[in-house]
């Protein structure tokens, strides 16, 4: 992200609460990816007014009201979109989307490769709970085949997809995965996305206690482990070979940071190359020197 957000305030984790009371049931585990965002945002100073929370649909989608900043609430699986149009407009602001595996990879599915690809600066925080928890209680892209659900009453038909995989396959610049019951770790994670310059993605295991019966507290403690020591986050092979979870654990921590032009560096070079033209001055229509 742009520098000019960081380290300009100093304010409390619960500083960063909005007035708009958390209305998720007891015991789901986005409380606790709110809360390492709060955390993350008061080890960062980021400004509350340089800052753009954006979300579509879902429970983890209502992030945003929770959250002291601009904030967009978009429509299902168009956050991305929306995002990246926002973080081209205002770069100098820390852009974050928050959002579920179904806004994400159902409806948004199609967007996801596009700012992976186009290195948008801007954070994606994915509350994986394997469920469509807002609406009740249907399967998901990333609900196991043994999820009984509303919609899949005796388990799912198909294979679920790997968000990490997808991700790194696509040319997101960060990518991590962490555990809602692991706080720090969380923070941890989303503030390096926060500091990254390109396109983070962190995905969180979230226990949906209301719809997900089957991906508990225990199931994913027991499933996460963390990335090796020596693991080089600079090699994709390795990243890859990690995320396929060779042991059944699902790694969490860094898989994978690289350095690549973001989407406003190459806008930039195209302004360079093309600006000032009388009929289609860039500069006119973004502002993109600010720093
Ligand atoms: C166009 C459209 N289609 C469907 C819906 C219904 N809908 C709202 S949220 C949602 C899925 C929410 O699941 P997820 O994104 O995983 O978030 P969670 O609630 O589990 O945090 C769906 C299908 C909608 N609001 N708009």
């Amino acid at each position: 992200m742009s520098t000019a957000a960081l380290h300009q305030v100093e304010m409390k984790p619960k500083e960063y609460k909005s007035e708009v009371s958390v209305v998720w049931c007891p015991g789901c585990g986005h409380h606790g990816i709110l809360n390492a965002i709060y955390r993350a945002l008061s080890e960062l100073g980021i400004d509350p007014t340089k800052m753009m929370s954006i979300s579509g649909i879902g429970c983890s989608s209502r992030t945003p009201y929770f959250i002291k900043s601009y904030k967009m609430h978009t429509l299902h699986g168009r956050a991305g979109a929306v995002a990246t149009g926002a973080q081209i407009a205002r770069p100098d602001l820390v852009v974050m989307v928050t959002g579920g595996d179904g806004d994400g990879f159902s409806i948004g599915g199609g967007h996801m490769p596009h700012m992976a690809r186009k290195n948008v600066d801007m954070t994606y925080v994915l509350y994986d709970n394997g469920i469509y928890g807002l609406t009740k209680g249907q399967y998901s892209p990333t609900s196991r085949p043994e999820l009984k659900a509303y919609t899949t009453p005796y388990g799912g038909p198909d294979t679920p997809m790997d968000p990490l995989l997808y991700m790194l396959t696509y040319g997101a610049t960060y990518v991590a995965q962490a555990f809602a019951g692991k706080p720090k770790v969380c923070a941890d994670l989303i503030k390096g996305a926060i500091e990254h310059r390109g396109f983070s993605y962190v995905n969180i295991f979230s226990q949906c206690t209301s719809f997900n019966h089957i991906d508990t507290v225990e199931y994913y403690r027991d499933l996460v482990e963390e990335v090796p020591t020596g693991h080089d986050v600079t090699d994709l092979g390795a990243a890859m070979a990690l995320a396929r979870r060779p042991n059944g654990k699902a790694p969490m921590g860094l898989l994978y940071q690289d350095k690549r032009p973001t989407l406003v560096d190459r806008l930039q070079e195209i302004v360079t190359k093309v600006g000032g033209h009388p009929d289609y001055d860039l500069n006119k229509i973004i502002d993109l020197s600010r720093p």
